[in-house]
């Protein structure tokens, strides 16, 4: 974990008071160039101060060289210190907003007062921003907007992106040989959606070295707490996150307790109550003595129920289903043995399809579906008929040149048009493995119109799946007006599966509708509906996805062997 943006945001904070403060035009530049020579600096910066070299780094001098080298040593800089008095305004978190820079902070610091966020948000809202000198109405307006950006921005965060910090901020911890035990907790190990805050839970025997690397990891521009068994951070994604130490016989318990969801453990809790026990993060307890705690597994088992997978915990029924053993077998990563939906570079992908091919096998998939767009989605370049039966043809050859072990499913994914007809004559459908229909027009259409389109489109016989049901994009798109029992009657009576489809940003049917979709004897294809190769990595958030819904490999078609899959989807 180098310390290279850490020093980068200490110089920035620095040559921003300086701005700010305006007692000097040119020094605040000299820090300005040093945050760029450092952020693009391609070596460890402690490596580079160990060995004298900080004025070998272009656009950093003596002076600045100095203030590098105290803030490794101490952790502190006189000057940023004695500037923080002097002008106490939260210049980092001003100058992230969209549309605010250094001169607009001096101005409303002065005239207004404007030490952080709040207050600016509060003196624009009053109007008090446009009549100041070189502002007005427009930059105003803009001002309210760039500060809702990043208020949004700090708001949720989606799953796949809080995973990915998630997974970094674990490697680097773990590189402590302090660590005995560390673990994701909160909604990001129950795979929610999108997630407010990451919550990390360790055991170590030197909570101070395990916090302080942890305060001053990369990304970070706020510690908003910093002690021996709680700390806080805010990344420059606007993400928190929390990290609390546990000491290890409590383990399983924190874990438990951190992983939530609030209204599963206040059930827990009353349970334990009822057996006259107590729960809290450190352990199960009868009297003072302790009953289980260590791992989770000790502590469902000691209240009477099923270890109960992280994805069900929200108090939708899994605590009594854990009670009766009867909670379902969940799907797993290991049992996708293929992907029904795809894109290549003949509609809207980015890769080829022998790339997307070389891709998918190494996934270990026994069957891949290739399914690009159709002529009615012009901005995508979708296929005619003509194009279509070529790339059928093209097929065949691949499969028949044996390069690749997997089956290679010929497919499309089809328009809907406006009226609930399919733009691919049914003479080419029927020649198709795999058809899937989406909604890709006219998204706005009434409820009562958009129901009858797509159970008309779903009446053909030639189509297999209802690609992205509800077209919803997680946090920029609504769902569409739809009647989703009726599309579910509907595909059930025509042997049609629902997909899930697995990008991070539809997750399309969610978790609720899987539910009732299965529970009316539906089938759902987890697809990734990757646009390049990178995509086919989506997977594993449709199967996260999946569990929330409850879905065993039995409800899932792309677990089933490709006899099975194929005897199933024929008509
Ligand atoms: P988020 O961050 O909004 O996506 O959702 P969570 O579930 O991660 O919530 P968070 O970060 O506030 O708290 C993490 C877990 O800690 C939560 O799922 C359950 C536990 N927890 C927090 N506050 C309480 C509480 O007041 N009572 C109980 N029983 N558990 C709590
Ligand atoms: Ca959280
Ligand atoms: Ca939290
Ligand atoms: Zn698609």
């Amino acid at each position: 974990m180098t310390r290279n943006a850490e020093v980068a945001r200490i110089l920035k904070e620095i040559g921003l008071l300086l701005e700010v403060e305006g007692k000097d035009r040119f020094k605040p530049l000299a820090y300005y160039r040093g945050v760029r020579s450092i952020t693009s600096l391609g070596e460890d910066i402690e490596a580079v101060a160990k060995r004298d070299g900080l004025m070998d780094i272009p656009g950093i001098g003596k002076g600045l060289a100095e203030v590098i080298k105290t803030y490794l040593e101490t952790g502190e800089v006189e000057l940023l210190n004695k500037l923080r008095t002097r002008v106490p305004v939260k210049v980092l978190e001003l100058d992230a907003i969209p549309g605010v820079g250094p001169k607009t902070i001096k101005l409303v610091y002065e005239k207004l007062g404007v030490k952080d966020i709040d207050s600016l948000e509060q003196v624009a809202n009053e109007g008090k921003l446009s009549v100041l000198p070189g502002l007005g109405e427009k930059t105003q307006v803009q001002i309210i907007e760039g500060i809702q950006i990043v208020r949004a921005g700090m708001e949720r965060t989606l799953l796949s992106d809080a995973i990915s910090v998630a997974e970094r901020i674990e490697n680097e911890l773990s590189k402590l040989k302090v660590i005995e035990q560390l673990a994701i907790a909160g909604s990001t190990r129950r795979r929610r959606e999108t997630i407010g805050d990451l919550d990390i839970i360790v055991v170590t025997t030197d909570s101070e070295t395990v916090m302080g690397s942890f305060v001053s990891s990369e990304g970070v521009t706020a510690v908003l707490a910093h002690g021996p068994t709680k700390s806080s951070v805010r990344l420059d994604s606007g993400l928190q996150v929390d990290l609390r130490v546990l000491p290890s016989e409590s383990f399983g318990a924190g874990l438990q307790y951190f992983t939530g969801s609030v209204d599963h453990n206040v059930k827990l809790r009353s349970i334990a109550q009822k057996m006259k026990l107590r729960l809290n993060e450190y352990g199960l307890y009868k009297d003072k003595k302790r009953v289980a705690g260590e791992d989770e597994e000790g502590i469902y088992r000691a209240l009477g129920l099923q270890y109960v997978p992280p994805e069900l915990r929200e108090d939708k029924g899994e605590i009594e289903a854990a009670q009766k053993g009867e909670l379902p077998n969940l799907v797993t990563m290991n049992e996708i043995h293929g992907d029904l939906h795809s894109h290549t570079d003949q509609s809207d992908g980015k890769n080829t399809l022998e790339e997307m091919l070389d891709a998918a096998e190494g996934h270990g998939y026994n069957y891949y579906c290739v399914s690009d767009h159709t002529k009615s989605l012009t901005i995508a370049n979708g296929m005619d008929e003509e194009r279509l039966l070529k790339r059928l043809e093209e097929i065949d050859g691949l499969n028949a040149s044996g390069r690749w072990k997997m089956k290679i499913l010929k497919g499309a994914e089809v328009d809907i048009l406006a009226d609930g007809s399919l733009d691919i004559e049914d003479t080419v459908l029927s020649q198709l493995d795999i058809v899937t229909v989406s909604i890709h027009s006219r998204m706005k259409d009434k409820k009562n119109t958009m129901t009858e389109r797509v159970c008309h489109a779903l009446e053909n016989k030639y189509i297999h799946i209802l690609g992205h049901p509800t077209g919803r994009l997680i946090g920029k798109r609504s769902e569409f007006e739809i009647d989703l029992e009726q599309v579910f009657e509907t595909a059930k009576k025509h042997n049609v599966i629902m997909e899930l489809n697995a990008h991070p940003q539809r997750l399309d049917l969610n978790a609720g509708n899987l539910r009732v979709a299965t529970k009316i004897g539906l089938k759902i294809a987890i697809n990734t509906d990757a646009h390049a190769i990178s995509e086919l990595d989506n997977m594993r958030f449709g199967v996260y996805q999946a569990r929330r819904g409850w879905l065993t490999p039995d409800d899932v078609i792309n677990t089933y062997s490709l006899k099975k899959l194929m005897k199933f989807i024929k008509k």
